[in-house]
């Protein structure tokens, strides 16, 4: 039978009908979904082999494991589980204060419900600080549009005139919906053009109209050259920036006085070029813009973002068809407060800027590995793999080992999972209820509650009920709490409603709201969707927080208007769309409707820039590495049986031909690969579209499931080299040196 879900390799979820056979298990057959709201049928190559993740040869785990002694672990049950690891976060907080538990994960590229329950655990344990990969790439720019538009945007690819990527590499690694059709769509076409700011000639490059192949880790030079010339040439959109935004002259003074041709020379990338680019981005009816890891995991980060903004937002790109919007949200994701300069939360050790609630994943070791004491002491890792996607894998598997407990929850025996005291498994996003909060389309935004598509095994609990254990054996909630709530979810829901209110009303039931949602209006919903629970509230939020988008979408206003929205989203398993807004809702999502343009802390920095000396390349390390790229078959680390990818089983080391004559190597070659922080042996894979003197090597590679296949990219990396501003590391900006090996 066939059985709508999503795929869960990136973050775009595309919606999938999966072929079970027979046996209630196989994946006979996969093909897109073309009932889903958002990506309509479309899935890329990756998809069609999901069944290796749910029956491959994956290190999968269906008991609780406890570390011994002589570091084995052994198979316990649930209840010892549940009890001892409660016992010990208990220990911990006694002895050190709550706060010295760290939470990291949280959801991986298409699960996010479990971890919607871990604040209550969190709260229930007194612990604060946590983290999530998003901590490593996108906090920059949350950063920055905190302060510039008070909200995180996207763009809208499928209508614009003009697409710009920059560091983004679309054509694999996709980020919005049916990515390829609309690249080839946007090349097609005369009327429109494509603009790629990249090292490297990839995919999307050779689609593109303009390539602007820069110089590794120089995109502020360029994208300030680019900015100038939109001053320098009268090319902003004065009217629209009159009536919008504050800031301007601040902008247009700093900008004035660059030197553009300078800045083209040190970017390496003609002059004539980006001032062509400046020409078409401003003679265009709707610019859209994605920046992404190869700018955001890189020198100059933040203030990269920053400039990236201004870009579009000089020429009038915000909140028309085409160009960028805020989305509507069920579950919001990466929102920034907006601090000031140095105001806002810091990390106790370190002192580090936490940027939407998230601790800089490169400053984690720091804060463990101390004689600090507010160092943390223990951490409960949720479907992520921190040993092996964070910066420094070496300093980072000491930092677990000096906690006095790692609890890990996941499907598989992961590189982190290896490292912890207590593992816990879970059922995989196939096996239960599942959701993705990277929900970003517009106008017409979608949510997909995914159904169980298989039986989960025996052995295994679901992230929502092991939540509720552990606050249940930590002492916060007990079945005096739930039993009010219970009686007023039997007789409807406008009187759960009411109980609910009530009982949020004590502050330290706020908290925990998720699990007494679980415990108590999760065995009443329909589907046995207990895991759901947690949209009852979200739901409501929704269609309070977008009157007009809800009631577009279908579902009228007032109260009823939150329930009828979660009632589809439960019952709708090819998902559905939550609202449905008109432009103008992108404005009333910016605080006063309008836009900040000067950011002083950021905007001295760019002003600073020609002050400072040219980047210029390290004798002993001739090479920067981007560590990390998104290819054909790389997905993260969530696919952990190898045999998945029809091509680069063993991830090559890209290398432009020039540079592979002059080390005497050629394809299939093994090489040495060195950085400060680590060495490697790595076969070589020589092409056209490198620069030369950058080479990459693919993420997601080094996973150890019967033997390690592949580079582990963050054995090379190091946790100094990050932002100044936000923390990310510079990934895509690794010195290295390469040896032939005989
Ligand atoms: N196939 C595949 N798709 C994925 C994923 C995956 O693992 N595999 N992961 C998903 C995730 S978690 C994310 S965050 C996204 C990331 O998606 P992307 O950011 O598109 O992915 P990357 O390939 O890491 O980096 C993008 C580009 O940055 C370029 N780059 C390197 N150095 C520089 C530089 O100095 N300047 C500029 N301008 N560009 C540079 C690289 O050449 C590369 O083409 O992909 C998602 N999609
Ligand atoms: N050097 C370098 N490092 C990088 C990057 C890079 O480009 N270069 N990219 C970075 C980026 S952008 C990202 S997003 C991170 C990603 O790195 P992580 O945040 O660590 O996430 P994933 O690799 O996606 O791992 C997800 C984990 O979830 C588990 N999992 C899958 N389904 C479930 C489930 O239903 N429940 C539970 N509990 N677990 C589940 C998987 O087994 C896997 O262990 O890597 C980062 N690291
Ligand atoms: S990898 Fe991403 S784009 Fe490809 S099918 Fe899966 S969700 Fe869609
Ligand atoms: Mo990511």
């Amino acid at each position: 039978m066939w059985k709508p879900s999503a795929c869960i390799l990136c973050e775009c979820n595309c919606g999938i009908e999966v072929l079970v056979g027979d046996d209630g298990r196989s994946f006979d057959k996969i093909r897109g979904d073309k009932l889903h709201p958002a990506s309509a049928g479309y899935t890329c190559n990756k998809a069609l082999r999901l069944g290796l993740h749910q029956n491959g040869d994956t290190g999968r785990i269906t008991h609780p494991l406890r570390r011994k002694q002589d570091g084995t672990f052994e198979e316990i049950g649930w209840d010892t589980a549940i009890s001892e690891i409660a016992a010990r976060l208990g220990e911990v907080r006694d002895a050190f204060g709550g706060e010295t538990i760290f939470y990291y994960g949280g959801g991986g590229q298409g699960n996010h419900l479990g971890g919607a329950y871990s604040p209550a655990t969190l709260a229930a344990f007194g612990a604060r600080y946590r983290s999530s990969a998003l901590a490593q790439e996108k906090t920059g720019e949350f950063w920055v549009s905190a302060r510039m538009l008070g909200n995180m945007t996207r763009a809208d690819f499928e209508h614009c005139e003009v697409a710009l990527f920059v560091g983004k590499n679309p054509y694999q690694s996709h980020g919005f919906p049916r990515a390829r059709s609309v690249l080839k769509e946007i090349a097609k076409d005369p009327a429109r053009s494509m603009v790629v700011i990249d090292p490297v000639r990839t995919e999307t490059a050779e689609l593109a109209d303009f390539h602007l192949q820069v110089r590794p880790g120089t995109d502020l030079y360029l994208l300030t050259a680019l900015a100038a010339v939109l001053v320098q040439e009268d090319l902003v959109a004065a009217d629209w920036l009159a009536a919008h935004a504050d800031g301007l002259d601040a902008v247009t003074a700093v900008l004035r006085q660059v030197p553009v041709a300078e800045y083209c020379a040190v970017a390496d990338v003609d002059e004539t070029l980006v001032r062509a680019v400046a020409t078409r981005i401003a003679a265009a009816d709707s610019v859209a813009v994605f920046e992404d890891l190869g700018v955001q995991m890189n020198r100059d980060s933040t203030l990269v973002s920053y400039v990236e903004k201004l870009v579009w937002l000089l020429t009038g790109n915000f909140g028309k068809r085409g160009a960028q919007y805020v989305p509507s949200s069920l579950v919001p994701i990466g929102r920034d407060r907006g601090h000031a300069g140095d105001e806002g939360p810091r990390s106790p050790v370190a002192g580090a800027r936490i940027i939407s609630g998230l601790v800089p994943c490169n400053v984690i070791a720091e804060e463990i590995l101390t004689d600090h004491p507010a160092r943390y002491r223990a951490m409960l890792v949720e479907s992520a793999n921190p040993a092996h996607s964070l910066a420094d894998s070496a300093r980072m598997r000491e930092a677990l080992a000096a906690l006095e407990l790692v609890v890990v929850i996941d499907v598989a025996m992961t590189e982190t999972a290896r490292l912890a005291d207590y593992v816990l498994p879970a059922p995989t996003q196939f096996e239960k209820f599942e959701a993705t909060f990277f929900n970003f389309d517009f106008p017409r935004n979608v949510f997909h509650l995914r159904h169980p598509v298989v039986a989960a095994p025996d052995g295994v609990l679901s992230e929502p009920e092991i939540h509720a254990r552990l606050v249940e054996a930590s002492g916060a909630l007990t079945e005096a709490d739930y039993a009010p709530l219970r009686t007023a979810a039997a007789t409807g829901r406008a009187e759960f409603a009411q109980a609910f209110l009530g009982a949020l009303a004590d502050p330290v039931k706020r908290r925990l709201a998720p699990v007494l949602l679980y415990r108590t209006l999760g065995p009443t919903l329909p589907h046995d969707a207990s895991a759901a629970a947690v949209l009852w509230m979200a739901a409501h939020e929704c269609a309070r927080k977008n009157p007009a988008g809800v009631e577009k979408a279908g579902y009228g206003t007032g109260l009823a208007a939150g329930e009828r929205l979660f009632e589809a989203i439960v019952d709708g398993a090819h998902g559905v769309h939550i609202t449905d807004d008109e432009q103008d809702a992108s404005w009333q999502r910016v605080p006063r409707g309008r836009i900040n343009l000067d950011v002083p802390e950021l905007l001295a920095a760019v002003a600073a820039l020609g002050a400072r000396p040219v980047p210029s390349q390290d004798e002993d390390w001739p090479f920067v590495l981007s560590a990390g790229e998104r290819r054909a078959f790389t997905a993260n680390t969530i696919m952990r049986d190898p045999t998945w990818r029809r091509r680069d089983q063993e991830g090559r080391l890209r290398i432009s031909v020039t540079d592979a004559l002059k080390l005497g190597v050629t394809t299939g070659d093994q090489v040495r690969l060195t950085t400060r922080r680590g060495s490697a042996e790595v076969t070589v894979d020589t092409t056209e579209t490198m620069r030369s003197g950058h080479i990459s090597l693919p993420n997601g590679f080094g996973l150890t499931v019967r033997e390690r296949t592949g580079v582990a990219p963050n054995e090379l990396t190091a946790a100094e080299d990050r932002d100044e501003w936000a923390g990310t590391p510079w990934h895509k900006h690794v010195p290295a040196r390469l040896e032939p090996l005989g």
